[in-house]
């Protein structure tokens, strides 16, 4: 079996541990059967577990930069959504395979070692399914296989335009499904299950989908213990029409019409009462924050003080992929929060002093829960299973970390500098990225490049 040790390794439960040693079995971390580094190579000073990324749309990545110009005299999040639309009508399978591959070599490279692909783009741009109905699925699973990176994927049910049941719009027809076709390629997809591929549902915001559908569906998803993720109050648009049409806003609607517990995953949760934030964080719920995107898109800022001190569980998704980096991810989260506040360590604890230390570990609890899989920690902890062999290797060389001890390692990384760090990367137990490079990068990013060019 292979051991491996750091210098210092980290993870969530046990903070920092002095020659951290971590032995593999297969794709899993098995307890040490000995201490110290007896056998073992040595990986590098400091050694953290992988993170997860909550929220993915993977076909946004190629759209990345080309929604930053005037188009309206009131550009907003409905009007990028547009453009959004018009790009999203010119992507099939091999585009989608494509794309997603370049951006998992990068996810893996900024040291996300899973992936929640929320994928709604299922058909057809005219809305009738491919010849396989589980074409454009396949397509984000190779492409996760391809670049070694774990999947948790999210195929979305989309069925109407508005809270108001109105039918899909031209350009949201291939979104959708009826709940049997839905539950169809739920029960196909999830025959390839395996350690790198979890099947979770999605539904793709209450304005997408009917209670009645919702009813079925999360039935269905229950009885299975399958994660369940939905887009919710990212806009007050949205939130007003809510108001209007179901008498409640958004968040207060979902928790009192569904069981919402630890298997879900609301992505955004941007706008809500105090009281819909405390009821939140109580039900073991996970919100999915992608602080570069909503910075993007202009939806505001998360309570999440409020919410933290609620005890509520967060992880981070890199969402439209206007950036592709955890680091910015957390730095840009717990900058939002100083500048509102006007304070600072914002997201620290009494407990967790370091702000860094902090984010981090409430990213990797909360995404490993959101993503349905085993990961985040080394060790083995009481009554869990053990955790599929994902970890970064930091950069030891690095100006960055020079003067830094174990303390302080976190804090720099997250907020110090634009260099990665991330300097190794292991997925279930084997290297996909050494030395900075990825072992296909070079094949990869020129089938990208020819599939954008020809986008254009
Ligand atoms: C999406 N993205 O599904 O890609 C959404 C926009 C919508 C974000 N919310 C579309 N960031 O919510 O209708
Ligand atoms: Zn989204």
């Amino acid at each position: 079996m292979p051991a491996y040790f750091a210098d210092s390794g980290w993870m969530p439960h046990s903070g920092w541990v002095e020659r951290a040693r971590f032995e593999v079995d297969g794709d899993r971390f098995v307890p040490a059967a000995v201490a110290g580094t007896d056998g073992a190579e040595r990986l590098g000073r400091y050694v953290v577990p992988g993170l997860p990324n909550l929220h993915s749309h993977a076909f946004q990545r190629a759209m990345a930069g080309l929604a930053e110009r005037r188009g309206h005299s009131e550009d907003s999040f409905w009007s990028w959504r547009e453009v959004m639309y018009q790009f999203a009508g010119r992507i099939g399978p091999d585009q989608l395979r494509a794309i997603a591959a370049q951006l998992y070599v990068e996810m893996l490279k900024a040291g996300y070692t899973q992936v929640c692909e929320f994928h709604y783009l299922h058909h057809q741009p005219d809305g009738r399914p491919y010849a396989d109905a589980a074409a454009m699925s396949l397509a984000l699973i190779e492409a996760a296989q391809e670049a070694g990176i774990g999947l948790t994927l999210l195929p979305t049910l989309y069925m109407t335009g508005g809270f108001d049941g109105r039918p899909l719009g031209e350009r949201q027809r291939r979104f959708g499904h009826e709940v049997d076709a839905y539950l169809r390629l739920l029960e196909r997809l999830s025959a390839s299950q395996s350690p790198m591929l979890r099947v979770g549902i999605a539904l793709h915001s209450l304005r997408a989908v009917p209670q009645e559908a919702l009813r079925v569906v999360l039935g269905d998803a229950l009885a299975q213990d399958r994660p369940i993720h939905i887009h919710i109050a990212e806009q007050i648009g949205e939130v007003q029409d809510s108001l209007a049409i179901r008498d409640a806003r958004p968040v207060e609607w979902l928790l009192g019409h569904a069981p919402v517990d630890a298997r879900w995953c609301l992505v955004h949760a941007t706008h809500m009462t105090e009281q819909e934030t405390r009821a939140l964080a109580a039900t073991g719920a996970v919100a999915g924050l992608c602080p570069t995107t909503e910075a993007n898109l202009g939806d505001g800022l998360f309570p999440l003080q409020t919410y933290l001190d609620a005890g509520g569980a967060i992880g981070i998704g890199s969402d439209s992929h206007i950036s592709v980096s955890p680091v910015e991810e957390l730095r840009w989260l717990e900058y939002g929060q100083r500048l509102i506040t006007r304070h600072r360590n914002v997201s620290a604890s009494a407990a967790t002093p370091s702000t860094g230390e902090r984010l981090f570990a409430l990213t990797l609890t909360g995404g490993a829960r959101a993503s349905g899989v085993a990961i985040g920690r080394f060790g083995a902890v009481p009554g869990e299973p053990a955790a599929r062999a994902d970890l970064l290797v930091l950069d030891e060389n690095s100006p960055l970390l020079a003067g830094r001890d174990a303390a302080h390692a976190i804090d720099s990384w997250i907020f110090a500098g634009n260099t990665n760090l991330v300097r190794d990367v292991m997925v279930a137990g084997r290297w996909v990225v050494r030395d900075f490079r990825h072992r296909d990068e070079e094949r990869i990013a020129a089938r990208y490049r020819e599939v954008v060019e020809r986008l254009k």
